[in-house]
Parts: structure tokens; sequence; C-alpha cells
């Protein structure tokens, strides 16, 4: 029983994590600042109920507290195909459905946004609950927002479209930097741009998949 169990525990430990990491080049911005607001990559990973997106910076994001992070999502039919849910002039032309928007000053926070006709605001960090369902956590290069898998319209298994942007504190700052745009994507603050769409599939929690496996053992175990 004991191996049994060893090599149910060695198995669950050798099944990879859900991570889809999307990496960005880096020095793609044309503010050519310290590289908080310069996108080196962005990992994303999904449990049977939340999703994180992982945003990380060519540079120290606490140390230069002003950045912006942005995440725009398509995943269900219609959506908004000219703004976003903090009016910035950014686009997604296939239907935005869900805005995140994220910041690392004043203590963090974030807001989650959907689209019905209008932007709404749904969750933010500084809300009561049930409002609340969306959290941020930042280490020197990286902000991290999980918000629940319902809250985007998803269930396990399902596909999206989206991109992450980078910004700055003024109502008008544009998308500085894209995920999905290897390429400059703005030459000025306020200049209006697009989204370079990246998709993700979404995967059941792994850590479910893995005591499953174990029940699963143990219950041959039993019978045998
Ligand atoms: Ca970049
Ligand atoms: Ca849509
Ligand atoms: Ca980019």
């Amino acid at each position: 029983m004991k191996k049994l169990l060893m090599f149910s525990l060695l198995l669950a430990w050798a099944v990879p994590a859900s991570a889809t990491v999307y990496t960005d080049a880096t020095g793609d911005e044309f503010f050519g600042g310290p590289g908080h607001i310069d996108i080196a990559s962005v990992e994303v990973t999904n449990t049977a109920t939340d999703i994180t997106f992982a945003i990380t910076l060519n540079g120290d994001i606490l140390a230069t507290d002003w950045g912006k992070y942005m995440v725009i999502i398509d995943s269900v039919a219609g959506g908004d195909t000219v703004g976003n849910g903090w009016g910035r002039p950014i686009s997604m032309t296939s239907g935005a459905d869900y805005w995140i928007g994220s910041w690392v000053d004043s203590g963090n926070g974030a807001e989650l946004y959907d689209y019905t006709g209008a932007w709404n605001l749904q969750e933010a960090t500084y809300n009561a609950p049930p409002n609340n369902d969306i959290s941020i956590s930042t280490s020197t290069n990286t902000a991290t927002i999980t918000t629940t898998m319902a809250n985007l319209g998803l269930t396990p298994g399902d596909s999206f479209e989206f991109d992450v942007f980078t910004s700055g504190g003024g109502g008008t700052d544009g998308a500085v930097d894209s995920l999905g745009n290897p390429n400059q994507q703005v030459g000025d603050w306020g200049d209006q741009s697009n989204a370079f769409p990246q998709t993700y599939v979404t995967v059941p929690e792994p850590a479910t998949m893995c005591l499953l496996a174990i029940g699963g053992v143990l219950a041959l175990r039993r019978r045998s």
C-alpha cells in the first residue's frame, strides 16, 4: 500500500502544471523608461474555478510604481469592437467582452468590467463581498491578477482570446506595450491602437485530476 501511495504521489508530482507562457519582445515601447511598462512575458494558468494572469515586466514595478496593467478579453460572442472598460484608446476588433484594469501604486488594486452594450464594473479589489472576486499581488517584476473563471464567462475547456497592455495613469493613455505585438505599439501616450489577440485554452485543474487519479488507484487497491 505504501509503495502504491508513493507511486501515486510521484505521478501527481510528475504531471505538469497547466501554465501557458506568452513572451514579448523587450525594448519594444516608445517610452524607453526603466522597463516597468515593458512587458517581458505573461503566464496564464487556471484551476477549475479561477484564472490567473502573471504579467512580468522588464523592470522593477515597485520602485517605479505608477504602471497600469490591463487585460482585454474576447471569450463570448459579441462585445465591444472599439473600446474598453477604462475608456482608453485601445480596441479589440473581434469584440471585447471583459476588461481587467490594475495598478501597483496606492497599495495595488484591480477592477473587472464586462460589456453588455456598455461597460459595467463587476468586481473590484476595494469592493465588499460579493463584488470583490478579483485580486492582485506584486513582486519586483511581476503583477499577478486572479479572478474567477465564471467572471469571464468561462468553464474549464473553453478557449478565449486576449491581449495584455501597459499604460500610465492618464485617462487617455493608450497601450504603451502589447503582449501580442513584438514591435512598438504606439508612438505616443494618447495614440489609438488595436489588440494583438493571443489564444488561451483553459484546462481542468491538475490538482483535481491528480486527486482523482490517486483516488482511483486506492479504490482499485481496496478492491483487489
Ligand atoms: Ca515588451
Ligand atoms: Ca466577444
Ligand atoms: Ca509588445
